[in-house]
Formats: structure tokens, sequence, C-alpha cells
């Protein structure tokens, strides 16, 4: 026994942060920790070498959050997301830790620019859209409202694709942004564990003769973790992103190597490594390959592991996990843990079924983030049971306990029973993951009020019948730190100006600046302000594409993943439309507009690829076209992200969310846009409908068909064609892009595309076409009465507040968690 007293072990002193003592510290690191010589250093070694030093003052503070949950024993939120946009950290950590003064001023003394420095840290793009860039500002707002919380993930080598053009055609090229190091990240070498797949499941008696199952994995690899530290606004709070790498358990196999098998040797490791290598480029669409499964149990299995260890540690049983520990699905990607957390409390800590379950439901609770059918996960059985067959035994024992419960308890009827069923028989038989993330959960919410109550009357209405208190609504929300106070310090600083600083620490404090809608002399600095941020985006246009744009025209932004849903195509047809009128009419007084573009497609999503193309088409032709008189230019930026974002909202002056009414669970971007003061175009779908609500119709344009008249218009038969014959402007439009007008190269380029709209119009753009433009022209109107534009985009900031993700967050912790 050790009897030897621990030694008091002293804290390291406080760190300063005074300039002098920061950039005394920078040069130290760069000579020590990089081994440079200032005299030589490159901007990346002084990015790296700053880095280092704000990290230290943030690891005094993660410290301190961790040591204060375990001190308090509060309630831990842990947050799975198979993705985390997270973009570039260095800016959100300074001004969170409230150094961005400090750490210029070291800078400049050492005669380093910050914003150069911080253009060069790569943008960590760990996610494809909406849903990773969500997960990444709960991370910002969980910190930042005092919730401990974890974030669960994977550390992809390679994350979402780099976007070039080839012709105006999309070309993905491989993105590596941990080519260089990551300073951010820390090995946890203690926090490693297995992951099995395939094998079989032996059965034996325990010594009450209750049979127990143990599942012998034919494969096995190990998970490492990697924490990344995510400060809260002000620095209360640090917490833990841990993102997961897939290691092979033997590195080489010498005997093979000895043989003289070089490649041989390390095929075990490449194939563990592979498991983590790429992020899916998927964005509501299901990746169903098998190895999307095997990402998706990795990091599940790694998480409950963590989560499981960690309680132990601190409490005698699982009895209180429900009291100590919420565990969040972000969407179906993590819904395998139903059954791995299931099964960990079995057949690895002993304890029953019907007891496991019970705490797994009273501990897990799921995001839905679409309604797609086609979009919700599901596993054919045959790949399911040869990965996962104890998962698969669990699956069948959860499935009989609910259909049991629905059939004696609730007289379900069969067609309901085949609703709710884990297990899809419709064709070739596979595991329902929305179905299992729903049963598994004790609070199912949907991301947007219409979002929600859809969900309620269609995918999961069966299950509503079922358990009718489980569905509930958390509005999305965007962080103010990163899409405000960073991306628009010119607006930042003349909020404060006016109103003072309340608004930094809660955004609907913004709501005093309505007083100043009508101020002409404010009016006029916002106009600066937007001038200033639209000089920033037409300097990048020029200097990425070699295209000049005039920032007195309208920027008309739309920026988000390229999907048939989101119509862009409304937006280009809409633009084809406009040119033709501006050449027909050159003697109307035509508003001067840039309409920009940018977004990604799923490299296998054709139409979307074809879209893109269409645009680059469009542009290419209006572009050049003397008639137009600069009036209209329309230009696709190339690979977007969250960088490229943090300097095109800013800069808008009109925001495009013209979804099919119905299909945008929430969106994301549209608040962004609203928050930095831009009118918005919109239909009356997801997060929009609440954006009219609290900016006032007044100050945004909304057109077209609304959910319900999108349904209807679906099942009694659309008529595309009729719509189309009445519209001049729409069919002309549409015949110049099927004759290929605008692709004299290949003229029947987009004939197929076009005839989608004549033949069936799912998404609706014939339908809502003649509405669209009509809006267009009201936005021409109120552009032209400055003083008015400006009145209804200073309401749109002031009154934005709500879709802080500090309030979703809340609502989160308050009605779902029920902690912090
Ligand atoms: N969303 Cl299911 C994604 O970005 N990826 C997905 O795989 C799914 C949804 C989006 C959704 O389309 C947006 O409407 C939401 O605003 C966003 O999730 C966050 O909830």
């Amino acid at each position: 026994m050790n009897t030897v007293s621990k030694p008091t072990i002293p804290s390291p002193a406080p760190r300063s942060s005074r300039p002098e003592i920061l950039a005394e510290e920078i040069i130290e690191r760069l000579t020590y920790r990089i081994g440079k010589d200032a005299k030589v250093a490159k901007p990346h070694d002084w990015l790296t070498a700053t880095i280092l030093v704000v990290r230290d003052r943030i690891i005094d503070k993660w410290m301190e959050s961790t040591r204060k949950v375990y001190a308090t024993g509060d309630k831990r939120v842990y947050y799975l997301s198979l993705e985390f946009l997270i973009g570039r950290l260095m800016r959100d950590a300074v001004t969170n830790m409230g150094l961005m003064e400090q750490v210029r001023d070291a800078l400049t003394s050492l005669g380093v620019d910050v914003n150069v420095i911080a253009g060069l840290e790569p943008d960590a793009a760990l996610g494809n859209g909406g849903l990773g860039r969500l997960a990444a500002c709960f991370m910002e707002s969980m910190a930042t409202v005092e919730v401990p919380a974890y974030g669960y993930g994977i550390r992809y080598v390679h994350g979402l694709f780099r976007q070039q053009l080839a012709d105006g055609w999309q070309v993905e090229l491989p993105e590596s942004w941990l080519a260089h190091g990551n300073p951010w990240e820390f090995e946890r070498r203690e926090s490693a564990y297995e992951i099995g797949y395939g094998g079989a499941v032996d059965v034996a008696n325990d010594a009450e003769g209750e049979p127990r199952y143990v599942w012998k994995p034919a494969e096995r690899v190990i998970a490492a973790a990697f924490d990344t530290p995510v400060v809260g606004w002000r620095g209360k709070r640090v917490n833990t992103l841990r993102l997961w790498s897939a290691q092979p358990i033997d590195p080489i196999l010498l005997d093979a190597f000895n043989a003289g098998d070089h490649i041989g040797a390390l095929r075990e490791s490449n194939k563990a490594e592979s498991l983590t290598r790429v992020l899916y480029p998927a964005d509501a669409t299901p990746a169903g390959q098998e190895l999307r499964l095997r990402q998706e149990f990795f990091f599940s299995s790694a998480s409950l592991q963590d989560i499981l260890r960690r309680h132990l540690q601190q409490y005698d049983d699982f009895t209180s996990l429900p009291d100590k520990v919420a565990i969040q699905l972000n969407d179906t990607h993590p819904a395998v843990s139903v059954a791995e957390l299931t099964r960990l409390l079995c057949d690895v800590h002993g304890m029953d079924f019907e007891q496991a379950f019970d705490i797994v439901r009273r501990t897990i609770s799921y995001t839905n983030h679409t309604l797609l059918p086609e979009a919700l996960e599901t596993w054919p059985i045959p790949l399911f049971e040869r990965l996962l067959p104890r998962h698969m035994q669990l699956i069948y024992a959860i499935n009989a306990k609910i259909l049991l419960e629905a059939r004696r308890e609730k007289n379900f009827t069969d067609t309901e029973i085949r609703s709710i069923s884990l297990i899809d028989e419709s064709g070739d038989r596979r595991v329902r993951m929305g179905n299992l993330a729903f049963v598994g959960s004790h609070s199912i919410n949907g991301v947007s009020a219409l979002h929600t109550e859809l969900m309620k009357v269609t995918v999961f209405a069966d299950l509503h019948k079922l358990y009718p208190n489980r569905i509930n609504n958390k509005t999305n929300g965007i962080t103010p730190r990163r899409w405000l106070q960073q991306c628009n310090p010119g607006l930042t600083g003349l909020i404060r100006e006016a109103i003072g600083d309340e608004f930094m620490d809660d955004a609907e404090k913004l709501k005093p600046l309505e007083k100043f809608a009508t101020d002409p002399s404010f009016q006029e600095r916002f106009g600066a302000v937007k001038r200033a941020n639209k000089v920033a985006l037409s300097n990048l246009v020029a200097s990425r594409m070699g295209v000049k744009i005039d920032p007195s025209a309208m920027f008309d932004i739309q920026i988000k993943r390229i999907h048939e849903y989101k119509r862009q195509l409304l937006n280009v047809i809409e633009a084809v439309a406009l040119y033709d009128q501006i050449r027909s009419h050159p003697e109307l007084d035509w508003v001067p507009r840039v309409k920009l573009f940018a977004g990604k497609a799923a490299p296998s999503y054709h139409n979307a690829k074809l879209i893109i193309k269409l645009i680059n088409d469009v542009s290419r032709t209006i572009n050049n076209d003397p008639a137009v008189r600069g009036l209209l230019k329309v230009v696709f930026i190339p690979n977007y992200n969250v960088s490229l974002a943090e300097v095109m909202v800013p800069a808008a002056d009109l925001s495009e969310q013209i979804s099919t009414a119905g299909m945008e669970a929430s969106g994301t971007g549209n608040m962004k846009f609203g928050l930095n003061g831009a009118l918005t175009i919109g239909t009356l779908d997801g997060a929009n409908v609440e954006m009219r609500d609290n900016v006032g119709a007044d100050n945004i344009v909304i057109f077209g068909l609304r959910a319900d008249e999108v349904s209807d218009a679906r099942s009694d038969g659309h008529n595309p064609r009729a719509i189309i014959e009445s519209s001049r402007e729409l069919s002309q439009a549409l015949a110049s892009i099927a004759g290929g007008v605008f692709s004299p190269d290949d003229r029947n380029r987009y004939a197929q595309l076009i005839d989608g709209i004549y033949s069936h119009d799912w998404f609706m753009v014939a339908a809502d076409f003649d509405a669209y433009a009509a809006a267009q022209r009201d936005v021409d109107q109120i552009w032209n009465k400055p003083s008015s534009w400006y009145a209804k985009t200073i309401n749109n900031t002031a009154r934005m507040g709500w879709f802080s993700s500090d309030r979703t967050i809340r609502q989160y912790a308050d009605e779902i968690w029920r902690a912090g």
C-alpha cells in the first residue's frame, strides 16, 4: 500500500493579458516551440505562436470549468454529432477571451498584422451545411450560457471537399485541414476505447439462470480522443469538443512485414484509419454505404463508453445516469446509440433489459432536421445484422416491446403498427433509424415551429399518437459572437455607439436599436458600414475571380448547399427573365443588381451540379452582354465555407430564402443575414415564419405557396404546363434555357432539367415563379426609397436577437436536458 501522502502540487501562475507580456510570450513560443528565429519567421509561424499563447489562457479556464462540474455534481450534456462545421477558431477564441485588442497590439509591436495571420488558419469543415454549423454554434452557446457540455464527433482527416470550377462545372478536391498540425487539439491517450464490428453473439446463463449475451466482434479498432477547448463569451466557461480518430490495434503486422509483404503488413492499419479519413459529402441525403454505418457506430460507441466511464468515476452505479447525463442525438446519425447504450448497460454492466431501456430513454433525446422522406436513414437488415449482430437483437427486443404496448394499450391498427415499427417491411427489410431514435428518446424536437408541427402530421404521425407528449420545438439559432461581432465589427461598433454594450451579453437587447430605424443620420452610418462590407466582398470577388462588381448595386445573395428544394434554380430563372426585361425595356429605371451565389453540391447529385453549371453559363452570358449595361451581374463564388460566409453575410442587401414551403426544416443562414441588416425575400418555410413574426410583416418580403398549398397542389394534380403557358416571362426564360441560349456548346444541356419543371414541377418552381418575380420588383421599389430600405433593414438587426443560439440552448437546457 502506498502510504506516502500526495504532495501539494502548485497551480501555474496566472497569465497576464498585457500586450507587452503577450508579445514576449509569442516570441518565446516562436523560438522554443516552433524553433524559428523571429527574423525569418513566416506568417504561419506567427499564427501558431499566437494560438499557443492564447491557448494557455484558455487552458486555465478549461481546467477550472472541468473541476467545477466535478465539485458540484452538476448534470453534464453530451451533444453527439457526426458533423461540427467549426471554421476558423482563432478570432473566436481571442474575442471570447476578451483579448482581441491586446493580441492585436502585441502583434503590431512585433510588426505582424493580426488580420493577415488570422486569414491563414485552415477552415475546419467537419460538416456539410446547416446541421454541422448548428452543432458548432451550439457548442459556443453551451459554453456561453454555462452548461457543462461535451461535443462528441469524428476527427476526419479530410473534411468537406474543396470546390473548384472547371469551365463552370463543380470539381471536388480533397481538403487537408490537418496537413500542418493543429495547435488547438490535445490527444488524450488515456481515453481510448475498443470498437467492434461483426462476429457473433454468445449466450450463457448467469448465476440466477438468466441468459447473458456477449458479443464477440470479429474486427476491432481503437477510438482515440482528441480534445479541443470551446470558449464561451467572456471566457466564462470552456467546454470540450472531443473528436474520435480510428487507430489500428496492431499498427503493423511484423510477421507479414518480415516475410516481405510490406503492403500487406499495413493492411489492418490502413483499414482502421480509413474509417475516420473522410467526411461523407451528403447533405440531407443518406450516405447509404457500409463505411458510413461503421462511422456512425464508431463514434457512438466510443462516446457512450467514455460517458459511462466518467459517470462511474463519480457515482456508484447507473441508476443515477438520467439525473447526471443528458445525451442529445443530432439527427439520426448517432441513433445506433439507443441500441449501444442498452447493450453496454445490459451486457457489460449486467443490468436487465427493462431497466436498461428505461434508463436509455430517460437519458437520450433526439433532434430531427428534415422531413424529406428520402433523407431519413434506413439500413438494410443483412448489412446491419452482419456488422452489429447484438444490436440487431436488441432492436428486435425494443421493437417487440413498443409494438406490444401500441397494440395492447392503444389498440393500434395494422397500418399504424407498420408505420411505427423499427423495421420497414415495405421493400427489402430495413432498420428505420428515425423510429429507433424516437422510441429510444424522452424528447424529440424539431428545429422550427412549422417543421415541428409538420413532423407531427407526417413522418412521425403515428409515433406521435403513441407518445403524444414527446415531440417539442426548439427553433434554431446562431451565435451572435461569430455572426455579428466577429464577422461585422463595423456594425457592432455602430450599434455600441447607439445603444451601449448590453446587446453583447444578450442579443435580445438589440431591440432598442428600433428607435434609430428612421433616424436619418443613423441610417447614413448604417449605410456606410454596409457599403464598406460590400467593398470588402467586391475586393474578394475581384482578387479571387477577376470579376468586377459595383458596391453601389444591390447585393442579392443566395448561399447554402445546392439542392433542388432550396431552389437556386428559381433564382437563376428569375435572373434570366430579368435579363430579358432589361434588354426589352432599356428605357425603364432598372435597379442595378449583383446576384451572388455560392454553395457546394453533393458529388453524386446530378441536378445540383447541373444547376451550378447553369448559374455559371448564365453568368458568362449576362456579364458579357453590353445590352445589360452593367445593370445585372451574376456571380458564382467557388468553394463556399464558413470563412467565405463571414465575408458575404455582412455584405448582403438582399437575402434569398426561397425554399419550397414545407421542405426547409429551419434554415440558419436566413438568421445570419437578418441580424446583419439584410432584407429577406422568402417563402413561409422553416424559421422564415418566425422571422416574419419577430421582425414584422412589413420588414420582410414574403411570396409564394404556403406549405399546405404545396401539399394540396401535389395531391390535386398540379399542372405546371398550364401555369408556364400563362406566364410570358416564365415561358420565355424556360425556352431560352432549354433551347441552349446559355449553352451554345451543348444546346441540350438543360433540356431535361427544364422538362422536369414542365412535367411535374415537384419543387413548385413554375407555381411560384410569378409571385417571386413580382416580389423582386417590390424589393426594387423599396430599394429606390433608401429611407424606407434602411428603416426595414435596421429593424431586422434590432429584432433578430431572439434567434441567438443562446436562447435556443437555454430552451434545450430548461425543457429537455434539465441542466445548466
Ligand atoms: N440539415 Cl437532415 C442539414 O444541414 N443536413 C442534413 O443532413 C439535414 C438537415 C439542415 C436543414 O436542411 C436546415 O433546414 C436546418 O436549418 C439545419 O439542418 C439545422 O437544423
